[in-house]
């Protein structure tokens, strides 16, 4: 029972699946090129990363096959179908689970400032994230993503005592997949990483899509080089607009999509 989805346009099946499971797999997204480059990318950022398990933002300002990403072809449409073409990039994290470790912490995605949960029943889309493995995950204990099938419709939180549970649920999906595969899920996911037994560091990069009035996290404000010389559509999705005193009182400019 995998909610595998097909690169490209969402499919009114697709549709189906991420509103029940709320997330769907794309395989095979990223070609071993792509792959090798943006690992590499990301192990430059991390090149002083002490920690066990720690992510850095906005790599996509310094790192080409980071920008190369934003708007893949495979996933922005999708994108673009859940958010009916009005969105931003909000934080793009690079995240490492270093060799032997572990840092098991289910959560949802959101601000623990003030709880998304606090908005509303069942919980409105606000991070859509697409996480690109980078390293192989075929396997069980190399830092796959768990993730629990439905539970961003769950009006009770996964209970505390199971937050740093390997096995916190009889319904939980440890993920199986190679580099190169994407997960695009809804923020009100219960996920963690799992730990990562093998002799190699695990990376992964999250690309996160908010509708356009959520504040960024990565990143106070874009680079004005990166600005400067990356694709209009990419500007576009960062979000800085003309009026940044009033932003939306006149609407924002459409995004340049192709079509
Ligand atoms: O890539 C990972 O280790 C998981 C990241 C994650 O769950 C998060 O940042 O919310």
């Amino acid at each position: 029972m995998l909610p595998i989805a097909q690169p490209g346009p969402m499919t009114d099946d697709e549709r189906f699946m991420f509103e029940s499971f709320g997330y769907l797999m794309i395989e095979d997204v990223l070609t071993d090129q792509e792959i090798e480059d943006t690992l590499e990318a990301s192990k430059r950022i991390h090149a002083d990363t002490t920690e066990v398990w720690r992510q850095i933002g906005k790599g996509f300002e310094t790192e080409s096959a980071i920008e190369n990403l934003i708007d893949h072809p495979a996933v922005l449409p999708k994108v673009r179908a859940l958010y009916s073409d009005q969105f931003v990039l909000q934080s793009a994290w690079c995240t490492v689970q270093k060799a032997n470790s572990g840092s098991i912490g289910w959560h949802q995605d959101g601000s623990g400032m003030y709880q998304f949960s606090k908005l509303s029943y069942p919980l409105p889309l606000l991070q859509l994230r697409a996480s690109y493995s980078l390293t192989d995950q075929s396997h069980e204990m190399m830092g796959n993503m768990m993730m629990i099938p439905g539970s961003h419709r769950s009006p009770v939180p996964l209970p505390e005592h199971q937050r740093k549970a390997l096995k916190a649920s009889p319904i939980q999906h440890n993920v199986l997949c190679k580099a190169g595969a994407v997960l695009l899920f809804h923020n009100g996911m219960w996920h963690s990483p799992m730990p990562n037994d093998q002799d190699f560091d695990r990376y992964n990069m999250h690309y996160i899509y908010s509708p356009p009035w959520v504040r960024r996290s990565d990143r106070f404000e874009t680079s004005a080089e990166f600005l400067e010389r990356t694709t209009p559509l990419r500007r576009a999705l960062m979000g800085e607009y003309d009026r940044p005193d009033a932003p939306f009182g006149g609407g924002a400019p459409p995004i340049p999509f192709d079509d």
